[in-house]
């Protein structure tokens, strides 16, 4: 849905301003970096197939943007940065497997990912014993960076840090949307996985905090296709609208079987809804989703990313997240700058890159990147889009209140 079209002659401005950024000028080995003698490597750990591929190939494009970027400018003297990429096929075991390898690896020193709240479970504790920076543009499950009480919290993992708001802000920042809307009357279903559950749960507490009440609260299994017993509760509780906590795979098909079994009303979701495949699956007219940020497309900050992601030939979109992505690579860069300054090689930076990360700031894609005590962004913004003439179309971009 993020594709663009543009014309011979933009794409010919578009070609130069990315000479001149340096995307893919003065090539070592094809991939920039002038006299560099020593190699960096930054992982990406992120479906690439499978059904959320859309979303990790977009994280992984961005990433690769970056990193292009950075050889081409010689951000850091002395060092090639090249991006090492696994597939975690949006599973925790692939996941846990891609981050040991990294970890083997003694020129990886950071790694943008994971898309999946459940797989960074598994993947930040590898990471985190090997000294190596996790910054994430897609986790919105708060527990990663607060730990599993929300009245005691503990940062579990000092190596970890997200560019995207959380769910503690994304389900109440639903919830006030539905409510506003006059919708008092929900039903909730998740698939069981961390970042479902989680975000159903912060909307139904926020939900009922607001006036609104739950008639149905179900699951189902992430493999799930056919919904027909679920729907069929949901429907005799008599909702206004579904609060759905899982990802486009599930909810296109729900949407759709929802609305052919009679249950004519709206599905809501989270970020891990918001791109086109949903509506491919069958996300209809009405339907909604909330997603991190401001629409990518309408941020000045983010001109020069699209252009760039544009003229940079990737076969896909840069999806929910590649600006996110982008500004995560670029974090761990701004860190390295510091932390590999004065390194004899790549794993002796390793701790000093998670450490500086703490003190990362700048103007990125997406706005001002920059972590809290928590490792947590400093950008709380959030989207209201909706399915309009099947397409998502920006309805309301906000903080939390
Ligand atoms: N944030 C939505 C999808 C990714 C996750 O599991 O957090």
């Amino acid at each position: 849905m993020n594709k663009r079209i543009y014309s011979l002659a933009g794409v010919a401005v578009l070609a130069a301003s990315l000479a001149l950024t340096g995307c893919g000028a003065r090539t070592d080995a094809g991939t920039g970096g002038g006299s560099a003698t020593k190699v960096a490597k930054i992982g990406v750990i992120a479906p690439m197939s499978g059904g959320l591929s859309a979303m990790g190939l977009g994280m992984k494009n961005s990433v690769d943007l970056a990193i292009k970027q950075a050889n081409a400018s010689n951000a850091i003297p002395g060092w090639k940065l090249e991006l090492a990429a696994e597939d975690d096929q949006a599973t925790p075991d692939v996941g846990k497997n891609a981050a040991t390898k990294l970890a083997s690896d003694d020129q990886v020193v950071g790694v943008v990912g994971t898309l999946n709240s459940s797989v960074a479970q598994v993947v930040t504790p590898v990471l985190a014993a090997a000294n190596i920076v996790q910054v994430s543009p897609a986790n919105t499950n708060p527990t990663l960076t607060k730990g599993a009480d929300p009245a005691t919290p503990k940062r579990p993992y000092a190596n970890y840090f997200r560019t995207c708001t959380t769910d503690a802000v994304q389900g109440p920042f639903a919830a006030q949307y539905l409510l506003g809307a006059g919708i008092k009357k929900v039903a909730t279903i998740h698939d069981k996985k961390a970042y479902g559950q989680g975000l159903v749960e912060a909307f139904t507490t926020a939900f009922k905090a607001g006036g609104g009440e739950v008639v149905a609260a179900e699951t189902i299994n992430p493999d799930d296709s056919d919904f027909s017993a679920v729907i069929s509760k949901v429907k005799a509780a008599g909702p206004a609208a579904v609060y759905y906590g899982g990802e486009y795979p599930q909810a296109g098909p729900l949407s759709k079987q929802m609305k052919a079994a009679g249950l004519k009303v709206p599905l809501m979701g989270g970020d891990g809804i918001y791109d086109g495949k949903f509506i491919e699956l069958g996300g209809t007219d009405g339907d909604l989703a909330t997603s991190v940020g401001a629409p990518v497309e309408t941020l000045d900050s983010a001109k020069a990313f699209v252009a760039a992601y544009n003229a940079g030939g990737y076969a896909e979109g840069y999806s929910a997240y590649g600006a996110y992505a982008y500004d995560a690579a670029n974090a761990i860069i701004a860190s390295l700058k510091t932390s590999l300054a004065s390194a004899a090689d790549a794993k002796s930076a390793r701790s000093a890159t998670v450490t500086d990360m703490a003190k990362v700031s700048f103007e990125g894609a997406t706005g001002k990147v920059g972590f809290d005590e928590w490792g947590d962004s400093v950008s709380r913004v959030l989207t209201v889009y909706k399915v309009d003439g099947g397409k998502w179309v920006a309805e309301k971009t906000g903080e939390l209140k």
